[in-house]
């Protein structure tokens, strides 16, 4: 009896993703996936959801993201079209530095708008800028895209654009650098071009983050893949997603990240979206590094009340080590917080088709 409904539960879970609708991982419980669904399947299932998702993104309704703000779906869109910088200020909460911003003419390729947001930063002068709100009354899970160029010359970043939690919301960041959250008061996931690697990887604070050498609890990262290169000099979009444990004492939390509406794959696995089971790999202190032959990752434990949910967005721009003088310029654009999968701007000339597109893989 139990295999019969096992099977009929991996069928709908494969039916309801052809179909476009929701699916989640989650919904089959960790016994069911181990008796019955072959590990071929679920990986098969986990990309035909990201497929899925990336198939009905929301940003292709909306040519060059023009009137996306206004999607039911939409929580916060930021495009820099406001004419001023004090317009864009009173939009957000904390402005760390507004002295090194200024609304550049450079937009990303197929963008409706003419402006985006300049961060220069000159070394030995301050360590960067940035730009907070709060999402609130907060939420459970958020896609977060945006879109970012890096000058070739740049600097190594020291740290970038944060999404996460605290409790309670805050109109401010929060500090914790080096320290383990407790699992009632704060959690964050930073999308960052690491260091002098310039490669894409997250940086995350949770209640069950691991230790370095110097005992303390830096941020983790997960991807660890030379491959996945930061490249400067083009504009880049990225989307970050991030789903809440629920209830607050599983580790069924997730995050995943694409890049240029791209998932990233290694040896066989995607290694670009972490939940409890997948992908596998190892722990060496604070980094993970996934490997077909390790074990599956525990998932995300990024509370233990249920108070604290995704509720702040935080474009971060933090550059601590340039020699005097040294000019880093980093732009901004064309940022949008969802309850859906946003993906890269649509700058086709017919909307229409690429709704007929998205039809035509529900069939
Ligand atoms: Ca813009």
């Amino acid at each position: 009896m139990k295999s019969v409904l096992l099977c009929i539960s991996f069928s709908l879970l494969v039916g309801n993703i052809l179909n476009g609708a929701p699916t989640d991982y989650n919904d089959l419980s960790e016994g069911e996936l181990e008796t019955e669904v072959s590990e071929k399947d679920v990986r098969r299932t986990r990309k035909g959801k990201v497929e899925s998702e990336v198939k009905n993104a929301l940003a292709s309704k909306y040519r060059g993201d023009k009137g996306i703000g206004n999607d039911p779906d939409v929580i916060f869109a930021e495009n820099f079209e406001e004419g001023s910088l004090e317009a864009v200020k009173s939009r957000w909460e904390s402005v760390k530095s507004i002295e090194i911003m200024s609304l550049s003419r450079d937009v990303p390729p197929g963008s409706a708008g003419k402006h985006s947001l300049l961060m220069t930063h000159i070394g030995g002068k301050g360590t960067g800028g940035h730009l907070y709100r709060r999402l609130l009354p907060g939420y459970e899970k958020l896609y977060v895209r945006f879109y970012v160029k890096f000058d070739p010359d740049c600097y190594p970043i020291h740290h970038f654009f944060h999404v996460g939690g605290y409790n309670p919301p805050t109109p401010w960041p929060q500090g914790g650098a080096g320290i383990r959250p407790v699992g009632s008061e704060r959690f964050t996931t930073g999308v960052e071009p690491f260091g002098r690697k310039w490669r894409w990887d997250f940086y995350s604070y949770w209640m069950k983050m691991r230790s370095s050498p110097d005992n303390k609890s830096w941020g983790h990262d997960f991807i660890n893949d030379q491959n996945l290169k930061a490249e400067r000099g083009k504009w880049i979009c990225v989307e970050l997603m991030m789903k809440m444990n629920n209830p607050v004492t599983e580790h069924n939390g997730q995050q995943a990240l694409w890049i240029d509406g791209k998932p990233w794959s290694k040896e066989g696995q995607l290694i670009s979206y972490f939940g409890k089971g997948f992908p596998k790999g190892r722990w060496i202190w604070d980094s993970f590094i996934p490997d077909p032959k390790g074990k599956p990752f525990e998932g995300f434990q990024w509370r233990s009340v249920k108070e604290l949910k995704l509720n702040f967005l935080w474009v971060l721009l933090y550059i601590t080590k340039a020699p005097p003088g040294y000019v880093s310029k980093v732009w901004f654009d064309d940022i949008v917080v969802a309850k859906k999968y946003v993906g890269p701007m649509n700058f086709s000339s017919s909307i229409s088709s690429n709704i007929a597109h998205s039809r035509d893989y529900r069939k």
